[in-house]
């Protein structure tokens, strides 16, 4: 599980090289609990520089592949995923109950956590009709929490209401996507993600001391 004090997980959507994204993340490791990498970057520094990216960065590393393919191919992206110092990875449910339950057993004894993507920051209508079944689905797998989306706090009070206090939320689609900052916390989530609307500020830092002000202050949600 991630460790909450600040409620702000960093979506590092950049296409650096190692040494600028680590000097990047140590600078503002104070503000945030998670760091969380995907395709752009993956694509972008290749598997070698993710591992000197956790490797060199104290910090607790989310991959966000969406890994929702068929279970043998999904087990063998959690091991590789366990491989490069990850310590939670995001899986679709829409990929369904006997694709994802290998995988999630094996990355639970790797002790790699699996978040399940049940709804989307925009479109995602699949998953909106099937709300109760995938929130069950992943209870029932022993995932670590859900991913719910910041744009959509109808779904976020919904999913903390159907979870209890066993299972982290963590919601995307704050500030650029029109979620405004503090009000997926204020309305049951443990994490806000946030991307563009820290990476592409001109302060950063300041950029997240808003973000954490907002949380700790909600106006208006
Ligand atoms: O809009 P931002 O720049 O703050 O980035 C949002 C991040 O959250 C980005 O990495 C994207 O892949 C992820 N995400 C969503 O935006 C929406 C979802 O439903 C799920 C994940």
């Amino acid at each position: 599980m991630i460790q909450r004090h600040t409620g702000l997980v960093l979506a590092f959507d950049v296409d650096w090289d190692v040494e600028k994204s680590i000097m990047f993340l140590n600078g503002i490791s104070d503000l945030i609990d998670a760091v969380k990498i995907g395709w752009y970057q993956l694509l972008t520094i290749g598997p070698q520089g993710i591992k000197e990216l956790t490797d060199s960065v104290n910090k607790y590393f989310l991959a966000d592949f969406k890994l929702g393919d068929v279970a043998h191919i999904n087990e063998y992206v959690v091991r590789k995923v366990y491989g490069l110092g990850i310590n939670g990875l995001i899986m679709h449910a829409v990929a369904g109950r006997d694709n994802l339950a290998t995988a999630i057993n094996v990355a639970r004894k790797l002790g790699v956590d699996v978040y399940l993507l049940i709804s989307m920051s925009s479109g995602g209508e699949l998953y909106d009709r099937n709300l109760d079944y995938n929130v069950s689905l992943g209870m029932s797998l022993g995932v670590s929490g859900f991913i719910v989306p910041a744009t959509k706090p109808n779904v976020v009070r919904q999913v903390r209401s159907m979870v209890g206090s066993n299972y982290q939320l963590l919601s995307p689609g704050v500030g650029v996507q029109g979620g405004k900052p503090g009000c997926a916390i204020a309305n049951g989530a443990d994490f806000e993600i946030v991307g563009r609307s820290i990476i592409n500020s001109e302060s950063p830092r300041q950029a997240a001391l808003n973000i954490l002000n907002a949380i700790r202050n909600p106006i208006s949600c």
